[in-house]
């Protein structure tokens, strides 16, 4: 399997943030963007992937691209970021050359997302959020931090994380986080340097 070297935090940006709030993400030094989007068309989810591409281009970022493999070929993203009933893992790899992710939830999806050769996963939610409007209950930091110390692939926490969490969450052996509104809301350049201080 590939090795890919993926930055720390991937911000999780949906169509609102784009452009300007994508780009003070970037200039501010985030240098991974997943374009999530559950509320608009194909056709228009494929345009503003487009654009978000041409702009993560300009800061030499990756760009993974949440729920359609088709749109991430198109636009030629970096990546796939799947969901548990999405495409599996093994007919998006015959399709699909990049980086797959997916979202996993508990430590058997986590080892099973693994073995079928994601190239990392998302685990959460960690703590309450509101991004994700069918989001499970949340996980806490003991199953997290068994979940870091078993995988071989970055496990990236994801679920309101927000700036008061970052140095629990180093401490237990997280080293990598999938973040939107911990970073999107408020001050986008102060969030970004708030938490590339914990997680560079
Ligand atoms: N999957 C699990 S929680 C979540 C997703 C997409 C939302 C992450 O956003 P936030 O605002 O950082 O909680
Ligand atoms: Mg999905």
């Amino acid at each position: 399997m590939k090795d890919y070297k993926l930055p720390s935090i991937c911000l999780i940006v949906s169509t609102r943030e784009i452009p300007e709030k994508l780009e003070m993400a970037l200039k501010s030094g985030i240098r991974w963007i997943q374009y999530r989007e559950k509320d608009l068309s194909r056709r228009e989810i494929l345009d503003y992937a487009f654009k978000t591409r041409k702009i993560t281009k300009q800061y030499d970022a990756l760009l993974t691209i949440n729920d359609y493999v088709d749109i991430a070929i198109a636009v030629q993203a970096d990546g796939v970021h799947l969901g548990q009933d999405d495409l599996p893992i093994e007919a998006a790899k015959r399709i699909f050359p990049g980086i797959i992710g997916i979202s996993t939830h508990n430590l058997d999806e986590a080892i099973e997302a693994q073995k079928k050769g994601a190239n990392y996963i998302g685990f959460g939610p960690i703590f309450h959020t509101t991004t994700k409007k069918d989001a499970l209950n949340p996980i806490g930091y003991d199953i997290l931090s068994f979940v870091c110390k078993e995988l071989e692939i970055p496990v990236l926490a994801i679920g309101g994380i927000k700036k008061q969490h970052l140095q629990d969450l180093k401490k237990i052996g997280c080293k990598y986080l999938a973040v939107s509104s911990g970073i999107l809301s408020g001050e986008v350049k102060r969030n970004v340097e708030d938490f590339l201080k914990f997680f560079q």
